[in-house]
C-alpha cells in the first residue's frame, strides 16, 4: 500500500520547510535508502520503534519500514481557480493523494510576509481566513470538475470515478511559534476551527534546527520544548488515525518488515499487501503479538507459552500483530 500525503496551504507558511523536515527525519528515521524523487516529492520512512526490537530478536540483516511518499504542492493561492500564481497545475498532484496535510500558518514573524501582506495581528482570525481560502479554491476546482463531467455525460454514459479533492482527508498542521507549541488555550481554539479534522502543532522553524539529528536526539531536544514527537511522528499518526490503518510485522533473519494496511482488514488482506500470490494462495497465518514477542523475548519462548496462534481466512488483523503466512502458489 502506497501512502502518499500532499502538503498544501498558503505561500509562506511553512510546506516546504515542513517538506525537508519531514523528509531530513525520515532519512535519520532509518538505514532505508529514503528517496527524494523529484525536489517536491520523497519518500519517508514511518518510524517504527518496533522494527529495531525484532531487528534484535531475530539478529536481523535487513530492516524494512513502511513508507510513506510526500508531495509539496505549490501554486494554491486566493483566485488559482481563475488562473491566479500557477493556475490549477496543484491539482493532478493533490489527486494522486489519499491525503491532504493542510499546513497552517500560526506563527507570528513580520520579516515573513503572508500571503495577503498584511500584517500578523490575529493569529486565530487569519489562520481561519486562510484556511477558508484554501478550501474555497479546492471547492471551485471540484465544481469545474463536476461542470467538465457533466458535459462529458452528455456524450457518453460511461460512469466516470472522479477523484474530488474536497472528498480527499484533510490534516491540519499549524505551524506555530515556540510559544504557540505550549499554548494550550490556543491549541484548542485552532482544534475547534477544524473539527471533526484532525489538527496538530508544529514548529517548522524547530524541526530545521534538528536536521542532522537522530531520533533520540530529537526527543531529547523536543522535550525540553514541552513537545512528544517530531512532526514526521505526529503527521503519520494523525494520518492513519484519519485514514483507518495500522501496521503489521513480518520477521525473520532475512529480513524485518513493516506494512500498512486498513484497519478491519483480514489476514489474506495483509497477505496481499506483500504479494498478490499470497493472498490467491492463502492457507493460513501465524500470528503473534508483538507486545508478547518483545516480552519473552523469542518465537520459541512466544510458542512455548501457547501465544503463537494459527488464523484462517476469516482473521481480523490487529495493529502490532507479527505474521508468518502459509500459502500455496
Ligand atoms: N519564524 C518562522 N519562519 C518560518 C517558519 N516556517 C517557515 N518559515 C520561513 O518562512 C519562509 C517561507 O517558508 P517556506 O517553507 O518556503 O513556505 P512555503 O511557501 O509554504 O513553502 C521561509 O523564509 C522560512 O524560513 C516558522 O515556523 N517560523
Ligand atoms: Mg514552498
Amino acid at each position: 500500500m502506497n501512502l502518499k500525503i500532499g502538503i498544501v496551504g498558503l505561500p509562506n507558511v511553512g510546506k516546504s520547510t515542513l517538506f525537508n523536515a519531514l523528509t531530513n527525519a525520515g532519512a535519520l528515521a532509518a538505514n532505508y535508502p529514503f528517496a527524494t524523487i523529484e525536489p517536491n516529492v520523497g519518500i519517508v520512512p514511518v518510524p517504527d520503534e518496533r522494527l529495531d526490537v525484532l531487528a534484535k530478536i531475530y539478529e536481523t540483516d535487513k530492516v524494512v519500514p513502511a513508507t510513506v511518499e510526500f508531495v509539496d504542492i505549490a501554486g494554491l493561492v486566493a483566485g488559482a481557480s481563475k488562473g491566479e500564481g500557477l493556475g490549477n497545475k496543484f491539482l493532478a498532484h493533490i489527486r494522486e493523494c489519499q491525503a491532504i496535510c493542510h499546513v497552517v500558518r500560526a506563527f507570528k514573524n513580520d520579516d515573513i510576509v503572508r500571503a495577503d501582506n498584511k500584517p500578523e495581528d490575529d493569529i486565530l482570525k487569519q489562520a481561519k481566513d486562510d484556511i477558508d481560502i484554501i478550501n474555497l479554491e479546492l471547492q471551485l476546482a471540484d465544481e469545474e470538475t463536476r461542470s467538465r463531467v457533466e458535459a462529458k455525460r452528455k456524450k457518453s454514459l460511461e460512469d466516470e470515478n472522479i477523484p474530488y479533492l474536497t472528498d480527499k482527508p484533510v490534516i491540519y498542521m499549524f505551524n506555530v511559534d515556540e510559544q504557540g507549541l505550549t499554548d494550550t488555550e490556543l491549541q484548542s481554539k485552532l482544534k475547534e476551527l477544524v473539527k471533526p479534522a484532525e489538527a496538530i502543532f508544529v514548529n517548522a522553524k524547530l524541526e530545521e534546527e534538528m536536521s542532522g539529528m537522530n531520533r533520540a536526539e530529537r526527543k531529547e531536544f523536543l522535550e525540553s520544548y514541552g513537545v512528544k514527537d517530531d512532526a514526521l511522528g505526529e503527521l503519520i499518526k494523525a494520518a492513519y488515525e484519519t485514514l483507518g490503518l495500522q501496521s503489521f510485522l513480518t520477521a525473520g533473519k532475512k529480513e524485518c518488515h513493516a506494512w500498512t494496511i486498513k484497519k478491519g482488514a483480514t489476514a489474506p488482506e495483509a497477505a496481499g499487501t506483500i504479494h498478490t500470490d499470497f493472498e490467491r494462495g492463502f492457507i493460513a497465518a501465524q500470528i503473534c503479538n508483538y507486545d508478547d514477542l518483545k516480552k519473552l523475548g523469542s518465537e520459541k519462548a512466544v510458542r512455548e507459552a501457547g501465544k503463537l496462534r494459527t488464523e484462517g481466512k476469516t482473521y481480523v488483523m490487529q495493529d502490532g500483530d507479527v505474521v508468518e503466512f502459509k500459502f500455496n502458489v
